[in-house]
């Protein structure tokens, strides 16, 4: 096992990641920027190592203050959490070019599933279904990218090969408007990823965003924990999830998760991994894998008992994984609910201090986050100052919970979005899984 990690994150996910550390008596080393000194996981950890100001950029984005502080402390691997390094393939280069360890997977991998149609053309050769489109970027030959938008037939969508989580998309619905569409999205994704390339997939309408948990470790073992549902977003931001994702084809379902892991297999992804899809009239179609810990990832890990982390640092200490398939089962239903310093109106940030917390508590329920009583919510960062995660026999039970708990929780001080999800977890179309990745935008306009 690793003797020593550097937790290369902050917040909710620096403290997520000390626990684990911990458990596994693996020695930590908290790098912080100088507010935030006063964070929980800093007081906790074995050693602390300031490596900037307050911005991002200076402190946890620094990559030779980051690996210098691992030299200092004399640590052994890196934890890049999510967000900030996480899915920057020179990072994870440049940290085992140093002669440390970075948990997550090879930089070669990462790079592969950062452009997106590389990591699609990737996804077909493994058998995993894509959403019909170009399979490749749009070429500077018109009438064959006309005649490939006719193939996929409108709407489609032009996305950036370097884009993802929302950024650099178009939808264009008519012939008339694509060459046009593709130019701007092409200009646009050029000044925002320094890449132009943009391809081009059909536009599912009304779709539900699942996603699928896997774990792989050096030895070729690959496992899957199943599936979740992140439908409930406000503008490419996830508010709510759970596990499973309901209501899902069980026939779909079971194909796809097997070749979740098939894929893996043949990549040779080492780590953690999430695969994207956009889920349809029963049907699975893969948009982008995220190759981090997901912030989401305690719904997954309350439904199958498998601590993600834990399992992320076996495997970067080259230990086999800790579960075959056959030992995972789902077990019951799990949500969570992402608690933001912001204002419920207006979704502006709301950095402060909180004068009061209060978590809940009671039979499954789970609070991941980094408050205290007199912490300050500094305004440089992320505004997720935690998460509530329930757990219940079935969904209904998992809801009810998570009712409770968010009329339990006391957070004074600070504006958050606590009224949000109160309402969240008392409607309708929530309650009755009559949603997809429009629902929340409509039911916040009053829709
Ligand atoms: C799509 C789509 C519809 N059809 N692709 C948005 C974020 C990026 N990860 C992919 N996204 C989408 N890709 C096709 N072919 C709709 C979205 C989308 C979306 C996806 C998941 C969760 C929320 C979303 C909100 C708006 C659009």
């Amino acid at each position: 096992m690793l003797n020593k990690v550097l937790i290369a994150n902050r917040g909710e996910i620096a403290l997520r990641i000390l626990r684990a550390c911990k458990e596994l008596g693996i020695k930590t080393v908290a790098v912080h920027s100088q507010v935030d000194r006063e964070l929980m996981h800093v007081r906790l950890a074995d050693e602390t190592v300031c490596i900037g100001p307050n911005s991002a950029t200076e402190s946890y984005l620094n990559i030779p203050a980051l690996i210098s502080a691992a030299e200092v402390t004399d640590s052994e691997g890196i934890h890049p959490g999510y967000g900030f390094l996480a899915e920057n393939a020179d990072f994870a280069e440049q940290v085992e070019r140093s002669g440390f360890r970075f948990i997550g997977p090879r930089a070669e991998t990462i790079r592969l599933m950062g452009n997106k149609v590389s990591a699609i053309n990737s996804m077909i050769s493994a058998g995993v279904p894509t959403v019909p489109g170009s399979d490749g970027p749009i070429t500077n030959d018109d009438q064959e990218t006309l005649k490939v938008a006719r193939r996929i037939g409108y709407p489609v969508i032009i996305k950036a090969a370097s884009g993802g989580g929302g950024r650099g998309m178009q939808v264009v619905h008519t012939e008339a408007a694509l060459l046009k569409s593709i130019q701007i999205t092409q200009t646009e994704a050029g000044s925002v990823f320094g890449d132009k390339t943009v391809y081009l997939e059909k536009y599912l309408e009304q779709p539900r965003h699942v996603e699928v948990q896997v774990l792989a470790d050096m030895h070729g073992n690959c496992i899957h924990l199943g599936d979740r549902d992140c439908s409930m977003q406000r503008r490419h931001q996830k508010v709510l999830e759970e596990a499973p994702a309901p209501n899902i084809d069980q026939v779909a379902r079971e194909k796809t998760l097997k070749a979740c892991v098939d894929a893996c297999k043949e990549i040779g992804y080492v780590g953690a991994g999430t695969f994207e899809f956009l889920y349809q009239d029963g049907a699975f179609y893969f948009i982008e894998m995220n190759t981090r810990v997901q912030v989401e990832h305690p719904v997954s890990e309350m439904v199958t008992g498998v601590d993600i982390v834990r399992e992320q640092l076996r495997i970067a200490s080259g230990l086999p994984l800790a579960y075959t398939q056959e030992e995972i089962k789902v077990s019951g239903h799990a949500m969570e609910c992402r608690i933001n310093a912001e204002d419920p109106k207006t979704f502006a940030p709301n950095p402060g201090k909180v004068t009061h917390y209060h978590a809940p508590g009671g039979n499954g329920v789970r609070v991941d986050s980094h408050l205290y009583s007199g912490y300050s919510v500094p305004p440089f960062y992320d505004s997720l100052i935690g998460k509530l995660i329930t757990w219940g026999d079935d969904r209904e039970i998992a809801r009810r919970r998570m009712k409770n708990a968010l009329d339990e929780l006391v957070v004074e001080g600070i504006k958050t979005n606590q009224p949000l999800h109160r309402n969240l977890v008392r409607d309708g179309g929530f309650k009755q899984v009559d949603f997809t990745i429009h629902y929340l935008e409509k039911l916040i306009k009053g829709g």
